[in-house]
């Protein structure tokens, strides 16, 4: 069976403003040495799915460089990683949708004439196993499979909702982020929710995007209109994210999905990921998060800084400053007497002697000056034109001075 798959990387990422004022939001520094989509790219290659075509639209020079430049090894024997740009292929009009994104591709599809499409969103932190997502496709022999999680019953206006017929994988009803949903038989705090993963069989996708693109009514969107008319023909299954088995995975660590879509979430994420025993473990290099290596020295502590709890990335320097439940991005500097805590520094920040940042988000290579507080007197950091999130998290965006 020839695989190729697509991943939709066109999303703007609003709620993350204003880390996505200057990318897109696949293309959003994670974990230090991270960009979003390195998760749903290492989740293909780990399957083995090595033809990929990233679909990209919105503020794209980050992410396509950073494809470029780190999945480049990928283009041996045939293989390859590639972005994608939109390029008008179909008339005189950008992507209307995540379906028109990839109808707009065709010639991809055509030109690799795979037997199965797997599309993949790239917006969540977490590790599946696609390979076993696409021999349940198979075997089920549906024309769609969606990936499916079980997600609180309050979250339903977020998601893709889907019930299941009596078989237990036919789904019966899929509601694209529906206000009020009844929950599940076993579970009524709870919905049956789509991922944003699907496996297709490539002829049913063709058709239906060609019969899509006709229907003047479609938002030509992949969850909104393509899926739910795969439903209303019966040739939808689902593959439950609970089947998904990962190598060298810990308790309950191959169960872990993450949409880091808020300023709140993107916060909360990186918290766990410093802690003693984390959800999610990066770890495991049995399934390896892959990314551009750095052609960096080691991190460096000297003066008596003290680190506790937190992931620290290559070439950066942390002199006599303490550093508390934080990630520290490559190539940062803490000068002395500063305080760290319940931070993320993204790559080449500099923070002056004696600032501290309490509860904040800093973008790359922002300058922190000496004795600048920071997350301690929320409206001081308004009245200096810091973004303050719902749940208190203090951003310094991209180029912004301090
Ligand atoms: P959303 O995440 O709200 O819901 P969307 O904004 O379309 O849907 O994003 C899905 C993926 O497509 C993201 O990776 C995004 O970057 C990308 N994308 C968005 N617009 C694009 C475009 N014009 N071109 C290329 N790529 C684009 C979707 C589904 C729901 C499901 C949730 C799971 O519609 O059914 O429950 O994902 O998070």
């Amino acid at each position: 069976m020839k695989v190729l798959s697509l991943i939709l990387a066109g999303g703007e990422g609003k709620r993350l403003m204003p880390l996505t004022e200057d990318r897109a939001k696949p293309a959003v520094p994670f974990a230090g040495s991270y960009r979003l989509i390195d998760f749903a790219l290492s989740n293909l290659i780990n399957s083995g799915f090595l033809k990929c075509a990233v679909l990209t639209q919105y503020k794209s020079h980050s992410l396509d460089r950073h494809i470029s430049l780190t999945w480049r090894m990928s283009s041996m024997l045939g293989n390859y990683v590639t972005p994608v740009p939109a390029q008008q292929r179909r008339g005189k009009q950008w992507y209307q949708g995540s379906a028109d994104a990839i109808y707009q591709s065709m010639n991809l599809i055509i030109d690799e004439r795979p037997d199965i499409i797997v599309v993949f969103g790239a917006d969540h932190v977490y590790r599946m196993n696609a390979r076993q997502m696409v021999d349940a496709h198979i075997a089920s022999g549906a024309g769609v499979t969606v990936a499916g999680i079980r997600v609180p019953r309050s979250q339903a206006n977020q998601f893709g909702v889907m019930t299941v017929k009596d078989d237990g994988t036919t789904i019966d009803e899929f509601l694209e982020k529906p206000a009020d949903p009844p929950g599940l038989p076993d579970s009524p705090d709870e919905v049956l929710a789509s991922m944003g993963n699907y496996v297709f069989t490539a002829d049913v996708l063709i058709e239906a995007l060609e019969a899509d693109a006709k229907d003047p009514a479609s938002l030509h969107d992949m969850g909104g209109d393509i899926v739910p008319a795969m439903v209303a023909k019966q040739l939808a299954a689902v593959y439950d994210f609970k089947e998904n088995e990962i190598p060298g995975s810990i308790g309950d660590d191959r169960f872990y999905w993450r949409d880091v879509g808020t300023i709140d979430s993107y916060h909360d994420a990186h918290l766990d990921l410093v802690s003693a025993s984390p959800e999610f473990n990066l770890y495991n290099q049995e399934w390896p998060i892959y990314s551009l290596p750095a052609q960096l020295p080691g991190a460096k502590f000297v003066h008596g800084a003290s680190v506790r709890d937190s992931i620290v990335c290559a070439g950066s320097i942390v002199s006599g400053a303490n550093t508390d439940a934080s990630v520290i991005g490559t190539g940062v500097r803490v000068d002395d007497g500063a305080a760290i805590q319940r931070t993320v520094l993204m790559d080449g920040v500099h923070v002056g002697r004696g600032a501290i940042l309490r509860d904040a988000i800093v973008d790359k290579n922002v300058v922190i000056p000496p004795r600048t507080l920071i997350g301690i007197d929320h409206e001081e950091d308004r009245r200096r034109g810091f973004h303050v999130s719902e749940g208190g998290i203090v951003v310094i965006g991209k180029g912004q001075l301090v």
